[in-house]
């Protein structure tokens, strides 16, 4: 079975032979979160079995509602772990280069909301990026097999800039940046095991948010900047979306699933929160894009077999992207 977790373990064992390595928020027409404009970009995995294996992960953008999925990528990489520019016009993720079914390279690219003008930002060896708030910059993790790997870096979007913001032997990655821009929201084993830990843009100023001998993953902070959401095991050893205030404080479980539940994302309007879940296909571990109230209740699947579909990011919506 074909699927993102397979696809994730492949990247993580990726081994590379070499690896080199502003604009202002436009005041572009926004829309409501739940309302027309309002988009979602994700990973679909194809199952069509015609395919080369390696070259069927795409980034597609749908409507919040499930609606009308497109596809934008068109690649021989597996393009992974899609985010918004601010401005919703373009796309980031991040492209695993496979040949005879080893990973080769890694490597962030950006594309316009409509599948144009697709750039490579050489050097980044890296995956799941965010956006700067100001539109200007991109963070990422760099992988396994990277010449500084599992560390958190950021690069300007003109390629231009890259930086190392971490410098830490322990396993640094999935950068969130906060909504004023100030901070940086990632997670660290540096105490032992992954935590959720924030530092200044510029690296500095670390501070620990969890404290549990649990795997607690992938920040994301809320729209107004109060709120971080994040995925842990230290209840169910598949997973679950919990949410916390940005100091740490009130962590608070919002899925109870069985299957893993990962990956959240934030509405716009901060009401709403994104995710993946594999709770209705456990035994096969496909993933579907979900969504619930940002309390926890109504949730409910966005995608549906038969392909897998995952890494729900949830942008701004633009009058220009169809
Ligand atoms: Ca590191
Ligand atoms: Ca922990
Ligand atoms: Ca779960």
């Amino acid at each position: 079975m074909r699927n993102i977790n397979a696809l994730i373990i492949a990247a993580t064992a990726i081994a590379l032979a070499g690896c080199e390595a502003t604009g202002p928020v436009p005041d572009s027409p926004r829309v409501s979160a739940s309302g027309l404009g309002s988009k979602i970009a994700f990973t679909r995995l194809s199952d069509d079995q015609s395919q080369d294996e390696f070259t069927v992960a795409e980034i597609y953008v749908m409507n919040a509602d499930g609606s009308e999925p497109r596809r934008i990528t068109h690649n021989t990489t597996w393009d992974l772990g899609p985010v918004w520019s601010p401005d919703g016009d373009r796309l980031a993720f991040g492209g695993v280069q496979f040949v005879n079914g080893v990973a080769v390279s890694a490597s962030m690219y950006l594309i316009n909301a409509d599948g144009s003008e697709q750039l490579e930002l050489p050097g980044t060896c890296g995956n799941f990026p965010s956006w700067s708030p100001e539109g200007d910059q991109i963070a990422f993790g760099s992988v396994p097999g990277c010449p500084s790997a599992n560390e958190i870096f950021v690069i300007n979007t003109d390629g231009t800039g890259l930086t190392n913001l971490t410098n830490s032997p322990a396993v640094d990655g999935r950068p969130s940046w906060s909504p004023n821009g100030r901070k940086i929201a990632f997670n660290s084993n540096r105490d032992g095991d992954a935590e959720i830990w924030v530092m200044n843009a510029d690296g500095s100023g670390l501070e620990q948010l969890t404290f549990n001998s649990a795997s607690d993953q992938v920040p994301k902070w809320s729209p107004n900047g109060r709120k971080i959401a994040f995925q842990s095991n230290r209840d169910d050893p598949r997973f679950d979306i919990y949410v916390m205030n940005a100091d740490g404080s009130e962590q608070t479980r919002l899925t109870t699933s069985e299957g893993r539940d990962l990956g959240a994302s934030w509405s716009p309007d901060g009401k709403q929160i994104a995710f993946d879940s594999d709770r209705d296909h456990i035994a096969e571990q496909i993933r579907q894009v979900f969504v619930m109230n940002a309390d926890g209740t109504d949730q409910r699947p966005l995608t549906a077999l038969p392909s897998e579909n995952a890494h729900a990011c949830w942008g701004p919506g633009h009058a220009s992207v169809p």
